[in-house]
């Protein structure tokens, strides 16, 4: 072998080792970790949107029924607007056996009926409030978080990984 190859395949096995090293190391940071606590910050929120009939027609279909969607008609001035109620964020994503903490602030809606599916059968969210729950994400799955009085759209979703 000559001394170029004997560099060339020390340089080639230093490669193969940092990347060995690497993916052990992404181990230890993913599956092999342990639980984790989980703090999120969400909120009960109401986007708003408005517009006149000179620029823009109101709309010829309807929303779908329930508390989570308003459309309003066209007022004396021609303005009409459209609101919808959510939670933000949409989606929280854990790992199994995590303690996941939400503290959920009221800000629109002077009321909520929540649930979150499996874990937590019932909680309320005022306006100017903090509602704080705290559970063990114990078993993996997609979850729904849901607001009884403004459906569809107040919905998101808790997703429990399963721990590799
Ligand atoms: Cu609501």
């Amino acid at each position: 072998m000559s001394p170029k190859s004997i560099r060339y395949l020390a340089s080639f096995l230093v490669l193969v080792g940092v990347g060995v090293l690497a993916m052990a190391c992404g181990d230890d940071e993913g599956g092999g970790r342990g639980p984790l606590t989980r703090t999120f910050y969400m909120e009960a929120i109401e986007p708003k949107g408005s517009a006149s009939v000179e620029n823009e027609p109101f709309p010829d279909t309807a929303l779908p029924d329930g508390g989570g969607y308003a459309l309003k008609e066209p007022n004396a001035e021609g303005k009409w607007e459209v609101e919808t109620y959510t939670w933000n964020p949409k989606q929280i994503v854990v790992t199994e056996g995590d303690t996941v903490n939400l503290e959920i602030l009221g800000v629109n809606g002077s009321k909520h009926d929540g649930s979150i599916e499996e874990y937590v059968p019932g909680f309320v969210v005022e306006r100017g409030k903090l509602t704080r729950l705290s559970f063990v994400a114990d078993e993996p799955g997609v979850f729904k978080i849901s607001c009884a009085t403004h459906l569809p759209s107040m919905t998101a979703e808790l997703v429990v990984l399963p721990r590799g």
